[in-house]
């Protein structure tokens, strides 16, 4: 694969959205062609799958439906875009990826690890991203953040320990993750988010 692939995490409110089109700007202000994403989603069948997976339900959802449906959506979402597209030498930006599997199903819901590992190796292959960028927040501050601006999906409909634990994991990888994963401190104002946004940037070549 001749493109790079760089994913956005973080738990809630911590501002993918806001900093995902700050991104862009860099890279495309590079001349590097770019193919903007998120998670789950991506293509027609796979933001179904994601409109299941956020409308909050009356019916229990139960873990593995959870989780299976991640992976399908994934699954999609590689084969018709995100390979495609790093083959043609394009950079993919994603909001959100698997470490979004691991922290909030494997974190957050406390699923087995082992299947965890088995449906990435299956979906996934060899393929990992090329940087992730984990913007960081304490939780209380991302759901007051989120809080203030929309009402809440089926994930934040979640209690503060979800949340406390979907955080724990992400930093969890970011230390075992050798670079791939970096933190970004995500409370200050944003211009110093985004400073340190440029700055891991500035690591894959694309100057700010
Ligand atoms: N999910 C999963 O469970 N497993 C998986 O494998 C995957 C996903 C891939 C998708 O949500 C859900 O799917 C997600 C996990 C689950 N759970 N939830 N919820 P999503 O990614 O579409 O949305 P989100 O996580 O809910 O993101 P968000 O709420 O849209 O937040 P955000 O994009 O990170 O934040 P924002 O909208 O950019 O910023 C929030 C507010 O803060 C906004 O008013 C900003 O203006 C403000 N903001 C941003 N930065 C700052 C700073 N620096 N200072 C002050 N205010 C700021």
């Amino acid at each position: 694969m001749v493109g790079k692939f760089i994913t956005l995490e973080g738990g809630e409110g911590v501002g993918k959205t806001t900093n995902l089109r700050y991104i862009q700007e860099c890279i495309e202000a590079a001349g590097i062609e770019l193919v903007v994403t998120r998670e789950p989603g991506g293509t027609e069948f796979a933001e179904k799958i994601r409109e299941l997976l956020l409308t909050p339900s009356d019916e229990t959802v139960c873990e593995m439906s959870e989780l299976l449906l991640v992976f399908a959506a994934r699954a999609q979402h590689l084969e018709q875009l995100i390979k495609p597209a790093l083959a043609a030498g394009k950079w993919v930006l994603c909001d959100r990826f698997i470490d979004a599997t691991h922290a909030y199903q494997g974190g957050g819901r406390q699923m087995n690890q082992q299947i965890i590992n088995t449906l990435e190796s299956m979906v996934l292959g060899s393929l990992q991203s090329d940087l992730t960028l984990l913007l960081d927040l304490p939780v209380e501050v991302g759901m007051a953040r989120a809080r203030a601006r929309a009402a809440l999906d089926r994930f934040e409909q979640e209690k503060v320990e979800f949340f406390e634990r979907v955080r724990a994991r992400y930093l969890e990888r970011a230390a075992a993750s050798q670079g791939r994963i970096q933190v970004i401190d995500a409370a200050p104002a944003l211009p110093e988010v985004q400073a340190q946004i440029a700055a891991a940037l500035a690591q894959m070549g694309v100057g700010a």
